[in-house]
């Protein structure tokens, strides 16, 4: 399953690879794409893992999920 996010707030390497951490912890999740200059976040993983659970990762990180 293919899950694209639209996040704000990230500027740099660093906060990069918080967001890719934070959504790589789920399990099920296969693959993080960060594209900082659009913020958007392509995210592989298994079917069952929720959009819901992706946004909360991100957010706990400090970062908001507009799409
Ligand atoms: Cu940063």
């Amino acid at each position: 399953m293919q899950t694209t996010l639209m996040v704000e707030g990230m500027t740099c390497g660093h906060c990069e690879k918080a967001v890719k951490g934070a959504l790589q912890e789920i399990e099920g999740v296969e693959e993080v794409k960060v594209d900082l200059q659009t913020g958007k976040v392509d995210v592989e993983s298994e079917d069952n893992v929720s959009k819901d659970d992706m946004k909360d990762a991100i957010e706990e990180q400090g970062y908001d999920v507009v799409s």
